[in-house]
């Protein structure tokens, strides 16, 4: 039996020589490209084999290109600066599968091939996205040169990440720190490779959760932050209190603290995070927070005509001042739509409602817009990253569910058009024939949300500007009577009429690629709508926080002019960042979340499996494999084995393609197992490679020790 010489790191990143035999090498941490997997065709070996690894804390695995991620749910010591060393320049195939080697290799395509690049992150909410997108960041900032001019630029780049985590991110069902807006990032480089610029753009916050939480829920951390982290005299001349249980926008979640974080310590990376970026605005930004806290406790009376009042004088009061908005413009506009119609209590409370998430969401791409500008400069190459809210499914879900869902069905089909194409294109352009491999598509529940006339958001649109009684139930019926019948729509009506008894009158399920949610439509026109009166606008546009006056503008006032409704805007919004995404050269982190417990060392096999399908890993194997394990170009391939030939060695002189050749005869490879294309050869079996491997460890044990562990996905 053949003894190994392994490089192995530890968790604390410690790094030893051990001797082990190939055999158990290869069942003890798996492989580190599932493409050369024996059975490739096998999901359980691919789930084996993930399972394996993420017992050795070996998180990372490729399928070709892409990067297999699992969550670890706890720090492993693999990030440090001198791992980021170890990955700089070195081939994808001779070092451990890396974050760092997806980062490092798409910088590297974008310095020679001078093309932009993007890094498409995908994965279930809690798998790790944000982290990964952090982790690629880091390493930019890091390991590349630095720009005199611009030296400050890699600390805003990353100082932007805390800021709009503390605004944009809380804690979910799912995640601690779950992204409740979508990011997509780019970094820009000048012709040395020296980041000089970045550009963030940002998708639709899920605002609703400024004015409600589910049950253990939080609001965004931000509003959790300043009042644990504040100092004494903030909080006064805020007029807040330190306990977030005396806010309204605060408890519904019953959720005040996070086990795993420290709000106040997060506030002071927030606090000096501002001001790495530039920012001179955090007084007037902490007034608005306050008063949308201010808000969310004004309360109202009911009036014996049924007209409503405010009984919480001093709140308002506190609003006007933190706000700096006259009090008695606040007080007679939250109550009257307009001066002449009162509103009734539940719609006092609304317009309040509407106010907050109004002011917030606002606030929320004011910031970006500020990041953006501290960040401007145009570089000639970018880098994009992409980091979005990962698919959901919750007891309740509604219209934030169902805009998150169908942009991960999007990206999804962008993935699968990406790989396959991409894929194609290189059996095509190395002119070896093409085998085509069966995949499920996703085009079907795109077009049911987004097709023109007769998809979801249609429907949602006609009934939001429908004249007369509108109401969500109406936008369901509308729903059942287009698309009753289609294969990933469902809902409590059967075909032969009878009803569907585990399903309530209010929802719809749809069949996402991932799985299925039931669909509540409470709420959904109105969130469509996303109204605010005019008369709040006015008032606000009375504030003397810049900030505010910036948020509201007069013109808005003053044209009226209707704002597309907030899913066409999303959908219209989604459209233009994939042609964007396909307007790069695409790179692709798929995430993993290994248990539901957000737990270290619990790999649980069904959520696993689940996640493995509807990320169409086996597809993204098969068609990488379509019948080659692995490929070379000629050079690397010539470069690595000639040792095993006599012709070959020391150098080879004439064509690549022949040296390849040579090398393949002597190695006695028989035709069936290898193909060669115009620059790179093909082989069909893993098998074949391991034995070459196996033959230079033989030979050249010396040169063999990085080789094999990369080879054992060490
Ligand atoms: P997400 O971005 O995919 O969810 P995160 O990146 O926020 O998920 O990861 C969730 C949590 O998992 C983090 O807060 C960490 O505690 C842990 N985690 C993830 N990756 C790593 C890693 N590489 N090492 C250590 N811990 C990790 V969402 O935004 O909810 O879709 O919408
Ligand atoms: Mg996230």
């Amino acid at each position: 039996c053949l003894i190994f010489f392994m490089e192995e790191v530890d968790v604390e990143g410690r790094v030893r020589i051990v001797m082990e035999s190939a055999l158990t090498a290869r069942d003890r941490v798996g492989v580190q490209d599932f493409v050369l997997l024996e059975k490739y065709n096998s999901e359980a070996a691919l789930i084996e084999n993930l399972r394996r690894r993420f017992g050795e804390n070996l998180i990372y695995t490729y399928i070709g290109s892409v990067l297999v991620s699992v969550n670890p749910y706890k720090e492993l010591e693999m990030y440090s600066k001198q791992q980021m060393e170890r990955y700089r320049g070195v081939s994808f195939y001779e070092i451990s599968p890396h974050i760092y080697a997806l980062s490092d290799n798409t910088y590297r395509a974008m310095r020679t091939e001078r093309k932009d690049q993007c890094i498409m992150i995908s994965g279930e909410s809690g798998a790790g996205k944000t982290e990964a997108s952090k982790k690629i960041l880091l390493y930019y900032t890091v390991t590349c040169p630095i720009n005199e001019h611009m030296a400050t630029l890699g600390d805003r780049l990353l100082q932007s990440n805390p800021v709009l985590e503390a605004f944009g991110n809380a804690k979910t069902f799912r995640n601690d720190n779950s992204s409740r807006f979508g990011k997509y990032m780019d970094v820009q480089f000048d012709f040395r490779g020296a980041p000089v610029g970045g550009h963030i753009l940002n998708y639709l916050l899920e605002k609703s959760r400024v004015v409600h939480q589910n049950h253990g829920e939080r609001n965004f951390h931000i509003f959790y932050q300043l009042l644990d982290g504040g100092d004494d005299d903030l909080l006064t001349t805020l007029a807040l209190e330190r306990n977030p249980q005396s806010y309204n926008y605060l408890v519904k979640g019953n959720c005040p603290r996070l086990s795993s974080v420290s709000d106040k310590n997060n506030w002071k990376v927030v606090m000096k995070a501002l001001s790495v970026i530039g920012f001179t605005e955090e007084e007037k930004l902490l007034d608005i927070i306050a008063s949308v806290l201010h808000l969310g406790n004004t309360q109202f009376g009911e009036g014996e005509e049924g007209e409503t009042y405010i009984t919480t004088e001093t709140q308002i009061t506190h609003l006007a001042k933190v706000s700096t908005v006259p009090p008695v413009s606040l007080d007679v506009h939250i109550c009257k739509n307009t001066m002449i119609s009162p509103l009734n209590f539940e719609q006092a409370m609304s317009a309040r409602d509407a106010l907050a998430k109004a002011v917030y969401g606002r606030t929320f791409t004011w910031l970006v817009e500020k990041i953006n500008q501290s960040l401007a400069l145009k570089g000639c190459t970018v880098i994009g990253l992409l980091d979005i809210y990962g698919f959901e499914v919750l007891q309740h879900n509604s219209f934030e569910q169902f805009c998150i869902n169908y942009c991960n069905e999007k990206l999804q089909q962008l993935f699968i058009e990406l790989t396959l194409r991409s894929e194609q294109e290189e059996y095509e352009t190395e002119g070896i024939a093409w085998e085509t491999v069966q995949y499920i598509d996703n085009k079907i529940i795109c077009d049911l949300i987004e097709e023109k006339h007769k998809g979801i958001i249609s429907i949602l649109d006609e009934e939001c500007l429908r004249p007369g009684e509108t109401c969500d139930v109406s936008f369901l019926e509308k729903l059942e009577d287009t698309l009753g019948g289609h294969p990933h729509f469902v809902t409590h009506k059967l075909a032969n009429g009878k009803t569907r008894r585990v399903m309530s009158r209010e929802e719809f399920r749809l069949l996402h690629y991932a799985g299925e949610v039931n669909y509540n439509v409470n709420g959904f026109l109105d969130k469509n709508n996303d109204l605010l009166n005019r008369n709040l606008k006015e008032v606000m546009c009375q504030s003397d926080n810049q900030i505010l006056c910036h948020c509201f503008r007069r013109e808005e006032v003053i044209h009226q002019k209707r704002p597309e409704m907030a899913a066409t805007q999303f959908k219209n919004s989604l459209m233009k960042l994939m042609e964007i995404l396909m307007s790069k050269e695409p790179s692709y982190v798929r995430c993993i979340k290994p248990n539901d417990a957000k737990q270290p060392g619990r790999f649980d096999e069904v959520l696993v499996r689940h996640q493995v399908k509807y990320l169409g890993l086996m597809e993204n194997l098969r068609v990488r494999r379509a019948g080659f394990a692995y490929r070379r170009c000629f050079e690397a391939f010539l470069q690595r084995y000639k040792p095993l030939c006599p012709e070959t060695w020391p150098n080879w002189h004439g064509r690549l393609a022949d040296g390849v050749s040579t090398l393949v005869n002597h190695l006695g490879y028989k035709a069936e197992e290898y193909k060669l294309g115009r620059s790179k050869i093909f082989i069909r079996f893993p098998k074949t490679l391991f034995s070459t491997e196996d033959a230079l460890q033989a030979k050249k044990p010396e040169i063999v020790i990085t080789i094999q562990s990369a080879w054992r996905g060490m």
